[in-house]
């Protein structure tokens, strides 16, 4: 897993079905969105103080141990790992998910064309061992999962979506990095059940099939994988959250329009139309509910 040149990335993604860049971002990078993250925790944290929820507001805490802290306090059991989307619907994330960089590896993986997808997703990894499990899976079986029923669209395996895994801290087997299975994307979809979570786990023993990776990364290093590749994450047992942002992207025109009805997204890049580029203030309008009249 090394830094390559465009047509060896594309040629390691294809075989592997994942590929690590290393030094992709640098720590500016992530300024607004730690703004953005911690203005919403200091909402959320202000909501459980009014409610009762909480003793305290903890601001003398560092952005790091607050959340844990505060959620502590008023979950009360173990502590719930935590997915936003909509929470951080932000310039700062539009900034991100645009950032050139980012868009030239994945424009060398898909293609120049890049459609966004809006379902993209800070998530909060709790420091709870066990509980914090997330269990192999291929992200087609989740977006066909959540087709409602009787509803006729393509199916999303054939589509091309991939995932642009990004942590805000290092991470490794003691927080709860990721593992992905080598080539296991070129057996196609795989048949699943639900487990006692609901949680979409596969019927096979897929960790036979091939080399185990656990994707070891540092803060700027971007983890890229297809929605195919089966990949799940380990249990955070350190003291800390495991912060990390997945964003999402097709080529321009998949057939997803389900998808972007549920999470519009919007046009990042085209070689061939530029003036079809949606900036910050059309994706904010299209995820803007209409005012009622
Ligand atoms: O971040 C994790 O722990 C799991 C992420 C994941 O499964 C995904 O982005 O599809």
């Amino acid at each position: 897993m090394n830094n390559l040149s465009s047509a060896a990335q594309r040629q390691a993604f294809d075989e592997q079905g994942y590929l690590l860049v290393r030094g992709v971002l640098n720590e500016q990078d992530f300024v607004p969105i730690r703004r953005v993250i911690a203005s919403t925790i200091d909402h959320r944290a202000k909501e459980l103080y009014d409610t009762g929820k909480i003793s305290s507001l903890y601001e003398d805490l560092s952005f790091y141990h607050r959340l844990t802290r505060i959620l502590r306090e008023s979950q009360g059991g173990p502590l719930l790992s935590w997915n936003w989307n909509k929470e951080v619907f932000s310039r700062e994330v539009y900034e991100l998910i645009t950032h050139p960089k980012i868009l030239d590896i994945v424009a060398s993986l898909i293609g120049p064309e890049l459609t966004v997808n809006g379902d993209y997703w800070i998530r909060f990894k709790m420091p709870t061992g066990g509980e914090s499990v997330f269990p192999w899976h291929q992200d087609s079986i989740y977006y066909n999962g959540n087709v409602d029923p009787g509803q006729q669209v393509p199916l999303s395996e054939e589509s091309q979506i991939l995932t642009v895994w990004i942590p805000m801290v290092d991470v490794d087997e003691r927080n709860g990095c990721l593992q992905v299975i080598s080539g296991s994307h070129k057996r196609g979809l795989r048949p699943s059940h639900r487990d006692e979570n609901r949680r979409l786990v596969p019927v096979e023993d897929v960790e036979s099939w091939g080399e185990v990776q656990n994707v070891r990364m540092k803060v700027g290093d971007v983890f890229v994988f297809g929605n195919l590749t089966f990949h799940h994450s380990l249990e955070n047992t350190s003291e800390d959250i495991r912060w990390s942002i997945d964003l999402r992207y097709s080529p321009t025109g998949s057939p997803l329009e389900w998808l972007l009805q549920k999470w519009p997204g919007f046009i990042a890049r085209s070689q061939q139309q530029p003036e079809t580029v949606e900036s910050w203030e059309m994706w904010e309008a299209k995820r803007t509910p209409p005012e009622p009249i």
